[in-house]
């Protein structure tokens, strides 16, 4: 217990509240300590909640599967509570903060009773670091703060460097009560009555009845997405749903790139491609979440707010992403994947051939004549990202690391080319606000639908999408033309008549980035159409692929019909947002559209 940790009044005063109105039995201050997570982590094998590993295949490592009723973010039970409701947008779910509020109180008078309630802060980005910002998560779920101690810098040092500063309260509950002689269940929650409502006023965070991913931990989307991105607008940064890389050519070289793609769109992959043309080296600094401000030499830097990696596992394994396999052989999470009899680990995708026997993530027994999945599509590994054998030398720089190029993409089986680059800064903004992407399993809903997913931030942007796009056009005029990053729209996923990927991916992606690199450069290796800069011909390095120059040309064209229709559905898109639309896009749009009828 760090009681006397904090003479932060805020917080004291805080811990007191929620105390007295979710009245746990007791209150736990954590320390971040390696003892600490080993602990806790024990104390959940006991419930049931935890299988530990084999210590010999994956050292300090455990395995969970969660209650099949909470699997994912719930996108449709995530709220973002203004005064206004212009303000949230109309691509936010909004109740009005008094209401909410009282709604909240009453879901969680009493909801920890026969539970612990852990006192998590935390820092996002490297401690002391001037882009970084504290939180303080309070949870009665001990899996989030094994989770959080990965995932983010936990304990002691933070309350130090807090002192009595700001921070960003985050209160989670999984709203499942113990009456008296009650036992407990390996998870509890509340199915049923999920909530994950964002404050931004205040900026604080009230999350019920999950205790899975993005809805719990909450330092990730609910602090560092949402909140975070209403705290850019405010102050002139930006917090965008991005890996951050470092890439090198043959000479030795280095720029970085971010990328914003949505959930389970392979940023992970990415992130720690392993390349398959010599002599180019790629290295991690995030995965998933970037902070940006521009330093003083008008140049846009970029932190990783994060300390691990949240990432989907299946499809996961030493061909297609050989890095996080071997960042993820211990310290590790494993959530709603299959158990091995030896006690390891094993998802869809891992190895080529399936294992003789499983117990899948609902605990069923398991052959590999089984119909149904092993590993849940949405379930995830829990890794420091230390581990990661390609961590970039300034993952954890304070002062960021300098962005040259922002990438956009999705999963787009038709029409989208592999690669194109955006004709400036306005023209880039528009490519990012018209992302679009096959549903996938990281949120409820039906997987496979198209949906527009502006800068990968439709459930993540914490303000009206409208006037995120605004802020994101404000920085042309915030330091001069050449030092602004260049923008690029890629996707990997186009596939032919039989359905089968046309592009191979993975390490291959590096012929899609030298490409970048060398525009970046300003290179002349491109062509000029009504999209933006297509590849020119050749100028896509593709020796030794099997790929014929026919596929490559279906995948570098201007698809001139879909992209006419994408304009349209664009338009009825954009129209959601009204008079608060920036003209800026508004003309993008319709210049392209005469440049294709043009075409
Ligand atoms: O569950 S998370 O929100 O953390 C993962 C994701 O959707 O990217
Ligand atoms: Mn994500």
């Amino acid at each position: 217990m760090l009681t006397q940790m904090t003479t932060n009044q805020k917080l004291i005063k805080w811990v007191k509240e929620v105390k007295e109105l979710c009245t746990p039995d007791v209150i736990y201050w954590c320390d971040g300590s390696p003892q600490e997570f080993d602990r806790l982590a024990e104390e959940m094998v006991k419930n049931g909640t935890f299988i530990k590993l084999n210590e010999n295949i994956k050292p300090n490592s455990y395995y969970c599967k969660s209650d099949p009723a909470d699997v994912a973010r719930v996108e449709d039970r995530t709220f973002i509570c203004t005064e206004n409701q212009e303000d949230t947008g109309p691509t936010n779910n909004w109740v009005h903060p008094k209401e909410m509020k009282e709604k909240m109180i009453s879901l969680f008078r009493g909801c920890m009773k026969g539970r612990t309630m852990y006192v998590i802060p935390f820092s996002m980005g490297p401690l002391g670091s001037d882009i970084a910002h504290i939180g303080v998560e309070i949870s009665d779920s001990p899996y989030v703060v094994c989770n959080m101690h990965i995932m983010t810098r936990v304990g002691k040092k933070v309350l130090e460097i807090l002192g009595d500063g700001n921070f960003v309260p985050c209160l989670h509950s999984i709203g499942a009560p113990l009456q008296e002689g009650e036992s407990d269940v390996p998870w509890p929650c509340n199915g049923e009555n999920k909530y994950i409502v964002h404050f931004p006023a205040e900026k604080s965070i009230w999350s019920y009845g999950s205790g899975y991913g993005g809805n719990a931990l909450l330092g990730k989307k609910c602090f560092a997405l949402r909140i975070a991105s209403h705290m850019a607008r405010e102050e002139g940064w930006l917090a965008d749903h991005m890996l951050i890389l470092g890439i090198t050519n043959p000479e030795g070289e280095k720029k970085y790139i971010a990328a914003a793609f949505p959930s389970a769109c392979g940023k992970t992959n990415l992130a720690m491609l392993t390349p398959s043309l010599p002599g180019w080296k790629v290295e991690t600094v995030g995965d998933d979440i970037a902070w940006m401000k521009f330093g003083k030499d008008g140049r846009l830097y970029a932190i990783n707010p994060e300390a691990g990696f949240f990432g989907v596992a299946p499809g996961t394994s030493m061909e297609t992403n050989p890095n996080a396999i071997l960042s993820l052989q211990a310290n590790s999470i494993f959530t709603n994947v299959a158990l091995t009899p030896d006690g390891d680990v094993w998802w869809e995708g891992l190895t080529n051939e399936k294992p003789e026997k499983l117990t899948d993530w609902r605990g069923n027994e398991w052959t590999f004549e089984s119909k149904t999945p092993a590993a849940h599509p949405n379930s995830r590994f829990t890794t420091p990202a230390n581990q990661c054998p390609v961590i970039d030398p300034k993952w954890e720089d304070p002062e960021g690391v300098p962005i040259s190029a922002i990438l956009f993409g999705g999963r787009r089986a038709t029409s989208i080319p592999l690669v194109f680059e955006a004709f400036d800064w306005h023209n880039g903004v528009f490519l990012g606000s018209i992302v679009s992407s096959e549903q996938t399993a990281a949120a409820e809903g039906k997987i496979g639908n198209v949906r527009r997913d502006p800068f990968a931030m439709l459930p993540f942007c914490g303000y009206n999408m409208a006037d995120y796009f605004d802020h994101w056009l404000s920085f042309m005029h915030r330091t001069e033309i050449e030092k602004l990053p260049k923008f690029f729209s890629v996707n990997w996923f186009r596939k032919d008549e039989k359905g089968k990927f046309i592009w191979p991916g993975f390490g291959d992606n590096i012929r899609v980035l030298k490409w970048i690199f060398e525009r970046i450069d300003g290179e002349d290796l491109a062509i000029e159409t009504p999209i933006g800069y297509l590849p020119s011909d050749g100028a896509i390095d593709i020796s030794g692929l099997e790929i014929s120059e026919t596929q490559l040309k279906a995948i570098l064209n201007v698809d001139k019909d879909g992209w006419l229709t994408d304009t349209k559905e664009i338009r009825e898109f954009y129209g959601q947002f009204g008079e608060r639309l920036p003209k800026e896009l508004i003309d993008e749009l319709n210049d392209l559209e005469k440049r294709l009828n043009n075409y």
